[in-house]
């Protein structure tokens, strides 16, 4: 394995993409029906301060512009998967967002070899939660078998493992659970007790805080943990667990269903 694999599988990232909000974020996908509710100046800041946290950790950053066609356009997550060296792009599952995915290939490809899914499945990257080398990939309301076998040969062929996991109760898997380390997993109880992630030789497991159970969605990227504001119990788990946390805030793109990983790709 070369140093830059062995980076990426510990979540040490140089590289990243992000996209503009658009004004049209307010039309965005939503099981409560919230995001009319979206402020875009606020959720222009939030942005803005979430390009700077990765940018401190020294990520370098790419902006993709807007693309007022697509109002989910800023969770670019559900479009791309990273392996060690590709990025798999992937056949987003709502109908309105399956276009999304050429602009990130188009942005992805001078800097990382990129390849298409093709089986006619679908994935969102936010169902894919990567523990170290191993991916788990949630079976959703967007991501399907056929779309998560496609992807779990692509990464069988990299020499990882990829399983699938059934679970409910979220959007996406990575809506209740996230990396903290290769070693330990954030989520809600009901998730950290799924069968995928029992007998995980040295897993640590974190319960997000009662009442906090959308916390479960954080980002762990060179050596920190960006945890989403207002949730102070989880936040404070997170830290007597022995990681350095910052808060980021995240709530006016939660009323759209998304967490704070869904809003980069980082390799
Ligand atoms: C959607 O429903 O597709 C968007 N409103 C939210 C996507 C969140 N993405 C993620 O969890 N990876």
């Amino acid at each position: 394995m070369t140093h830059s694999e062995n980076d990426f599988l510990s979540y040490r990232y140089t590289r990243g993409i992000v996209r503009e909000v658009s004004y049209e974020l307010t039309g965005a996908l939503s099981e409560k029906g919230n995001s009319s509710k979206i402020s875009i100046e606020a959720a222009r800041r939030e942005h803005q301060q979430y390009i700077e946290a990765l940018k401190s950790i020294g990520i370098e950053i790419t902006v993709l512009p807007a693309d007022p066609s697509y109002p989910d356009g800023v969770f670019l997550e559900d479009t791309a998967v990273i392996l060690p060296g590709l990025a798999v792009i992937t056949r987003p599952g709502a109908e309105t967002r399956a276009g999304e995915a050429n602009s990130v290939k188009a942005a992805l490809s001078p800097m990382i070899e990129t390849r298409r899914m093709k089986s006619g499945g679908t994935v969102d990257g936010g169902d894919v939660l990567r523990l170290g080398g191993r991916y788990f990939i949630g079976l959703s309301s967007r991501t399907d078998e056929t779309g998560a076998k496609e992807l779990i040969a692509i990464i069988e062929e990299r020499g990882l493992t990829g399983e699938t996991v059934e679970f409910a109760g979220a959007l996406h898997l990575t809506t209740i659970i996230t990396p903290l380390s290769p070693n330990a997993l954030l989520g809600t109880k009901a998730i950290l007790e799924n069968p995928a992630f029992n007998n995980i030789e040295g897993l640590r497991k974190i319960e997000v805080a009662e009442g906090e159970e959308a916390s479960g969605n954080v980002l762990a990227a060179n050596g920190r943990v960006l945890v989403p504001s207002g949730f102070p119990e989880t936040l404070k788990r997170i830290r007597a667990a022995g990681f350095e946390a910052v808060e980021v805030d995240n709530y006016e793109f939660l009323k759209a269903d998304g967490g704070l990983t869904c809003r980069s790709v980082l390799w």
